[in-house]
């Protein structure tokens, strides 16, 4: 466990200062998915339950278990998308992600855009963890990258947020992939935004430029190509109102808590 890193704070804040973009970069109804009805109250009573008492039994800042450099996977496998198909990302790959910029909107006071080497700059923190794929494989690897809590306070987080949502640059049959997690997991130490795999530069299957890492969660909330963070009161207005893409479209549950 890094203690320089697991203290980050908002006294840092000077380092993530400059993060801020004057003119509103706001998230366009693009991103909005169609909503389907059927969708709405979207979250059965079994899973809620499921989610309660997780969050009961469970202390809020646990941590996932941490390995070491010996216990790294070989081969970090790639799951979905490997390659995402828009001429979009297409070019800020040629271009190896000079023009990517992370948004930062929705529920908070300052909306941000961070460009990669922004968010190189940022304080850091490496970890190595296992990823558990619902399908059936794991793998270890080492990830490095800001933590997230700390990037959702510098842009004035509303205390009318509740959720995190994840929009990603890869489309499957007409959605684009998304994900969401509570305030509980995103102000989690180990939810970072990471941008290196094994001390390189992420690779286009993991999910190029910047991933989250969301430990205490199955593989499928650890949205790849990040392209937008979005604080909201409530999912119902996102995709098909289930919270990620997989919960729209399977039965995934949206808490994916291990
Ligand atoms: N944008 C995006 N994020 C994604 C996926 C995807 O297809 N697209 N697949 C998810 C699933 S099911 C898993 S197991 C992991 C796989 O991560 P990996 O490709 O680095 O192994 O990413 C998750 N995040
Ligand atoms: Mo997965």
């Amino acid at each position: 466990m890094n203690r320089a890193n697991s203290r980050i704070e908002m006294s840092r804040r000077g380092a993530i200062g400059g993060l801020a973009v004057g003119s509103g970069l706001l998230l366009a109804g693009c991103d909005r998915v169609a909503t389907t009805k059927a969708a709405k109250g979207a979250f059965q009573g079994a899973e809620t339950l499921t989610y309660r008492v997780s969050r009961l039994i469970t202390a809020r800042d646990a941590l996932a278990p941490q390995f070491t450099g010996a216990d790294i996977s070989r081969v970090f496998r790639s799951n979905g998308t490997a390659m995402p198909g828009s001429p979009e990302y297409a070019q800020l790959l040629a271009g190896n992600f000079a023009d990517w910029r992370l948004h930062v909107g929705g529920l908070v006071a300052r909306p941000l855009a961070i460009s990669l080497d922004r968010l190189k700059a940022l304080p850091q923190r490496t970890q190595i963890t296992r990823h558990d794929c619902v399908e059936g494989w794991s793998a270890i690897g080492q990830w490095t990258g800001p933590v997230l809590g700390p990037i959702l306070q510098f842009a004035g987080l509303s205390s009318a947020a509740r959720y995190i949502v994840f929009h990603c640059y890869d489309d499957f049959g007409g959605a684009t992939y998304y994900e969401s997690i509570d305030l509980i997991d995103a102000f989690h130490p180990q939810t970072i935004l990471a941008w290196s795999l094994n001390n390189q530069p992420l690779p286009v299957p993991n999910g190029a430029p910047v991933r989250l890492r969301v430990e205490r969660q199955l593989g499928y909330k650890h949205a790849k190509y990040l392209r937008a963070i979005e604080a909201v009161a409530s999912l119902d207005q996102i995709g098909g109102g289930k919270g990620g893409f997989w919960e729209d479209s399977s039965d995934y549950a949206w808490f994916a808590g291990i």
